[in-house]
């Protein structure tokens, strides 16, 4: 049987890695190989940034309100493509259909006209100085920009990422994360039929290591976002510094969840297990990661959570009725298991939970038994310190810690170098405005949880990453500022 093949798009056209080479995707429900995609190296980013440089000023030339059109166009066309892209995905990333489907999607459709609405609002500042000068600033496209996309939800990012920058006016080179892109370079091709001028976006796949530092390397290229880890993040950091190419980097978390004795407890139990079970199977980096537990409710809350997590259906991605679905690819999968075996060895009591491989599975499946499947688990943890405490698993892997007064809760949960995201669950609308206060963090969540949205500025502190993305100020991320003096004489 022949594997379905994805191609690159460069200036317009689908075609292989330029070396020939191909690297495997796997189906994380089954461990087997299931599509192929190219293993693009640097002569195939430079190819596109030379796409993407030629298509880059007649884009740019082309008014707010028609930039705007063509994406309304790409809206409509991935609603009308909806279930195609999200079964790939659902297959590709073992992200549940469920979300990709029902939530990523029409989400996306959404946040695309949404950016789209942006185009015609770029404006400059003017400026008095008393004297014959006009003085004023300009917003302009920077010309040529990267993209780096993770594995967890990269259509998701990418209509996300894309849209911004096209309605900024730039031209964009995608270079999708080598093991799940099949989705994006399926879905690339809807823009060319909403009218975008070939070359405007261009995708490129294959590793970090050649595609992706060639991307950030690449003189031509004047700002790249980033989206991954945050060792990668610093790694994208230092490599930026031979062009001084700017950088946005959407970086980890280990979002620590308050939870307080005067809480709803079944509400906070169920928004808690959604946003580190689901969302993903836990690969989101806004998960719940961290319980920070009053002391008094620690074992009914716990216990609740546990009830949640029974209840969660883990099984094949596209059916619809699964809740959670595998890791998405192998070398995930052994850091998942890593941070199982750990947790013991550095003290931590597992509550629940700890299996894996097809023994997760909530109905045993031959066809699944080769799949990356991890039970939802549980960790208390007394010590804040400890790495499952710390370092981001990036699974259905939550720890629980208790604490007594409302002082050290927030010690707690500022007690990591992340900063994405924190909530607190409480009736007290007192201590909510203290909480939200005392999180430090880009993003806090009152009686709800892992909530994001194209309307609202989303984006971290500390190692979790710099500027936000989303909201009013979305493309302010795509366009360089230019002050201009223009004296009448
Ligand atoms: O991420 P990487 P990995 C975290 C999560 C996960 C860990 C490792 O904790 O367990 O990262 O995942 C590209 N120059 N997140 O190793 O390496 C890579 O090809 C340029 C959190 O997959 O950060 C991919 O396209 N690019 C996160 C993208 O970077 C490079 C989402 C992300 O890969 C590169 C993903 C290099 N040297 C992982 N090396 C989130 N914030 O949601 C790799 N890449």
């Amino acid at each position: 049987m022949t594997l379905p093949t994805y191609l690159n798009h460069i200036g317009g056209e689908s075609r292989p890695a330029i070396g020939g080479g191909w690297l495997d995707s796997t189906d994380p429900a089954t461990g087997r190989v299931w599509a192929r995609v190219p293993d693009s190296g640097p002569d195939d980013v430079a190819e596109a940034v030379r796409a993407a440089r030629r298509a880059a000023p007649e884009w740019r030339s082309v008014p707010p309100a028609r930039r705007a059109a063509v994406l309304r166009r790409w809206a409509h066309a991935v609603t009308g493509h909806a279930d195609d892209l999200a079964r790939i995905e659902s297959r590709d990333n073992g992200r549940v259909l469920r979300e990709t489907r029902g939530a990523d999607l029409p989400g996306d459709a959404m946040h695309i006209e949404y950016n789209a609405g942006l185009a015609e609002t770029v404006t400059g500042d003017t400026f008095d100085l008393g004297g014959t000068a006009a003085v004023s600033t300009l917003l302009e496209p920077y010309g040529v920009v990267g993209v780096i996309l993770p594995w967890n939800a990269p259509l998701a990012m990418f209509f996300a990422k894309v849209s911004g920058a096209l309605a900024a006016g730039n031209a964009v080179v995608v270079k999708p994360a080598e093991q799940a892109c099949c989705s994006v370079l399926a879905g690339w091709a809807l823009l060319e039929e909403a009218g975008l001028p070939p070359g405007a976006v261009n995708v490129v796949a294959g590793t970090g290591e050649r595609a992706g530092e060639a991307l950030v390397a690449h003189p031509d290229v004047a700002k790249v976002h980033f989206t991954g880890s945050t060792a990668t993040g610093r790694r994208v950091i230092g490599l930026s510094a031979a062009g001084i190419t700017d950088l946005s980097l959407e970086l980890g978390g280990k979002s620590p969840c308050i939870v307080f004795d005067d809480a709803d407890l079944d509400a906070a139990a169920a928004g808690a297990a959604g946003a580190v079970y689901t969302g993903g199977a836990g690969q989101s980096c806004v998960a719940a990661s961290r319980f920070v537990v009053q002391d008094t409710v620690f074992e009914e809350f716990t216990e609740r959570v546990h009830a949640h997590a029974r209840a969660l259906r883990v099984g094949a991605p596209g059916a619809p009725g699964t809740d959670m679905g595998p890791i998405a690819f192998e070398e995930q999968y052994r850091k998942v298991l890593s941070y199982l075996e750990l947790g013991p060895k550095e003290g931590a009591e597992l509550l629940f939970g700890g299996g894996s491989g097809p023994g997760a599975l909530t109905e045993p499946d031959p066809g699944l038994a080769g799949g990356y499947w991890v039970e939802p688990t549980l960790f208390r943890a007394d010590d804040a310190g400890l790495r499952i405490c710390q370092e981001e698993i990036f699974g259905p892997v939550a720890v629980a810690l208790p604490f007594t007064t409302e002082e050290e809760a927030y010690a707690i949960a500022n007690a990591t170098e992340f900063g994405l995201a924190g909530g607190a669950w409480t009736r007290d609308l007192a201590r909510a405005r203290r909480a939200v206060a005392a999180i430090d963090a880009g993003t806090v969540w009152i009686n709800t949880f892992r909530r994001i949205h194209w309307a609202v500025p989303f984006g971290g502190r500390g190692q979790s990453g710099n500027l936000p993305s989303n909201g009013p100020g979305a493309l302010r991320e795509w366009l360089t500022l230019k002050a201009v003096w223009i004296e009448p004489g």
